[in-house]
């Protein structure tokens, strides 16, 4: 999926965040994996700065949770959702990165939350995703002093799951992809859907939803199958 708004940076207007959510709320069967690309020089400026001067505070809660809602459709839809990442990836475009499940960076991204620049606060859900990726003082330090990190440090700091050269990305994210969606379905959908209440809940709620989804995973019929295949010498050895 091709964020196609190249002469505005791929800044999110409302048409622009909308056409996210028509794309999960009408996903063909057959699609098995996602990858957002900008389309461009940047994978996105963030948020359309012109939109947020009209709106009023009761305006501006909707407009947040709307976003809210569109993340949570990337995040948690049917089928895993790789970001391509390159040049600006910054305030709202961050935010759709956030959401997804992998990040591929070519070495001309950089990550910013011009947000604590701007006199506003982020309001597509990087409060609570990008601290799980890369921890609460490195985002308060993105905000406060308008710190950028480059494609290498967002791989050092946990942003960014693989960093490849320039105009490299998309191809990273298919080679992965094809990985993905040789997965066992429910294997991604416990992996998308399960690991992340895991992560927010406590230790004994997380460790009985785990018993649970190990049991329901593991006695599927395409479990014993890919088991049987690996005791009888025909499923792939790790790495391969
Ligand atoms: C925009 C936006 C935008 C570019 N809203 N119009 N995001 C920001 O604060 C980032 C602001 N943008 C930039 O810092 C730069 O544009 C970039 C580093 C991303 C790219 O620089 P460059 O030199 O390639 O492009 P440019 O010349 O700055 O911009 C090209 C055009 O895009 C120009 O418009 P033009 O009519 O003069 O051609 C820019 O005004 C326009 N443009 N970025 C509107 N963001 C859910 S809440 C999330 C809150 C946020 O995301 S806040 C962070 C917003």
């Amino acid at each position: 999926m091709g964020l196609n708004r190249p002469e505005k940076r791929n800044a999110f207007n409302d048409t622009l965040i909308k056409s996210i959510e028509k794309v999960f709320d009408n996903l063909p069967q057959d699609v098995k994996c996602i990858i957002i690309y900008g389309i461009g020089k940047h994978f996105s400026a963030g948020l359309d700065l012109s939109e947020l001067t009209q709106l009023d505070v009761v305006e501006g809660l909707y407009h947040s949770r709307m976003w809210h809602s569109v993340m949570d459709k990337i995040q948690f839809g049917k089928v895993p959702v790789i970001a391509a990442l390159h040049g600006a990836t910054v305030g709202g475009g961050l935010e759709v990165a956030t959401a997804c499940h992998l990040r591929v960076a070519d070495s001309s991204a950089f990550f910013a939350l011009p947000e604590g620049q701007r006199g506003i606060f982020v309001g597509g859900g990087a409060s609570v995703r990008l601290p799980k990726l890369i921890g609460m003082a490195r985002m308060a330090d993105m905000m406060l002093t308008g710190r950028v990190f480059t494609a290498t440090e967002g791989e050092q700091i946990g942003l960014v799951n693989y960093m490849v050269d320039a105009n490299k990305a998309l191809e990273k994210c298919e080679e992965l992809a094809k990985k993905i969606i040789s997965n066992a379905e429910i294997t991604n959908y416990a992996v998308m859907h399960i690991l992340p209440r895991i992560t927010d809940s406590n230790q004994s709620e997380g460790l009985l939803m785990e018993s649970l989804i190990a049991a329901i995973t593991s006695s599927s019929p395409e479990a014993k199958q890919r088991l049987n295949d690996f005791l009888e010498g025909r499923g792939k050895k790790v790495g391969e």
